[in-house]
């Protein structure tokens, strides 16, 4: 039997994601490094024009500051990331408490970051550095028990073939076709496949379809994304809400929500509008409890290294998650209660973890609103096992801990439920 999304006449989603086998640690993990490195990386967000201006952009860099071809592909020849540490990188996720990885492979310029056999546009052939670092990103994350997944843009600047009038453009999908089958098949199991640029002609809907047959042919356990065809709900495993947390939990479609962590998502050296590590975990904390995923992005510098500021707030992130990770690991919506104003409430079995963002002064109660019948048998700080006293009230509970906040990101209470009657 079909699966319950599909539309009619579809037949390329193989189950239903939701269910899948290829899913579950993905459902379980919610937590994932996005990392945006490409040839723009090299600019640091900077192009100064001959007459002496200055653009700023990131990943966007060659189009939106009009950068001349010939002087972007004269970038190529030297960009020398030589610095890229795949165990470093690796690393920075596992001490932040990601799970999985997802890396640009070829953002909307084209390049492709591997030595890619289908065309020279690629960091092999075109600049100093000769390591593969995808291979290295493989190997390291298979040492660190952390799961790679891919980025591809389906959207080409670069090739002749994919330009809006192409009278060629079955040529270009032939060679993305044969990068694709490249990245499924030369670097061990792919966790994730993240497309982009589908939103730009000539791609269609109907060639997404078959996109997703292919890539699901090669590689039948990667998660792929619904930016693989036209962001229906029919297209791909989950969808790709960006830059936000939606409101309401939806029990349509898995989704995962991608967002940076300053505010670009390439490397960009006068960018120190970070997010703080309070802002980022509640981020977290509050897509798990509506059962998405987080994909919070770094952006490698032009020697392939992870700013330091990023690499300190995901540790920050991973040393909240080492004492209240059941808050968010396999946790998900509730189902049972509202989401209430001082903190965001996560359920995983007979638990409920209520992160609480605002902690009462002493005497003081949090409510929570029960849209449900269930009972309460007791209920605990997560990081000091400290008790903290429940009683029936009004449409729900009302907890009163005492004390100050033990943890000033989020305190974890847990609470033993008994599934209603
Ligand atoms: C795309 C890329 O253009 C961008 O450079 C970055 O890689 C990001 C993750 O994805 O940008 C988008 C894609 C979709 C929307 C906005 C920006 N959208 O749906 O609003």
């Amino acid at each position: 039997g079909g699966p319950a999304h599909a539309a009619p006449g579809d037949n390329h989603v193989p189950d239903d994601p939701f269910s899948s086998a290829r899913t579950q640690w993905w459902r379980t993990d919610h937590f994932g490094m996005f990392i945006h490195f490409g040839l723009y990386s090299a600019y640091k967000g900077e192009y100064t024009r001959s007459n002496g201006t200055v653009c700023r952009d990131a990943e966007w860099i060659r189009r939106n500051c009009a950068i001349p071809w010939n002087e972007y592909e004269a970038k190529a020849a030297t960009f020398n990331p030589s610095g890229f540490d795949a165990n470093a990188v690796v690393s920075a996720a596992k001490n932040g408490g990601q799970k999985y990885i997802v890396i640009t492979t070829k953002h909307h310029d084209g390049f492709a970051m591997w030595p890619t056999a289908v065309n020279d546009w690629n960091i092999h052939d075109r600049s100093p550095f000769k390591r593969d670092i995808l291979a290295e990103l493989a190997t390291a994350a298979r040492a660190q028990g952390v799961k790679l997944g891919f980025y591809y843009s389906i959207w080409d600047w670069h090739d002749p073939d994919a330009q809006p009038g192409s009278t060629n453009y079955q040529a270009y999908l032939t060679r993305m076709r044969a990068q694709l089958r490249e990245l499924l098949t030369n670097y061990g199991d792919i966790a994730e496949l993240w497309f982009d640029g589908e939103w730009e002609a000539p791609w269609t809907a109907a060639e997404g379809t078959k996109l997703e047959d292919y890539v699901r042919g090669l590689s039948p356990n990667t998660i792929v994304n619904n930016r693989v065809g036209t962001r229906t709900i029919a297209d791909g495993d989950f969808g790709t809400p960006e830059q936000e947390i939606p409101a309401t939990p939806t029990d349509a479609q898995l989704w995962e929500s991608c967002m940076t962590i300053n505010d670009h998502w390439g490397y960009a050296s006068y960018d120190s509008n970070f997010k703080s590590t309070a802002s980022l975990t509640r981020n977290l904390v509050g897509i798990a409890a509506s059962s998405g995923n987080y994909l919070l992005n770094v952006g490698p510098d032009d020697h392939g290294v992870i700013p330091q500021p990023e690499v300190d707030r995901l540790a920050g992130m991973g040393a909240w998650l080492t004492a209240n990770g059941p808050a968010v690991y396999g946790a998900g919506y509730t189902g049972l209660v509202t989401r209430p104003t001082w903190g965001v409430v996560s359920r995983a079995a007979d638990k409920l973890y209520a992160s609480v963002y605002t902690w009462p002064a002493s005497g003081g109660t949090l409510h929570l609103s029960a849209t449900t019948g269930f009972t309460v048998t007791g209920a605990h700080v997560l990081r000091t096992g400290a008790s903290v006293p429940v009683t029936a009230a009004g449409d729900g509970f009302d907890l009163k801990p005492t004390g100050t906040a033990p943890d000033p990101i989020a305190s974890v209470i847990v609470l033993d439920i008994a599934p209603q009657t």
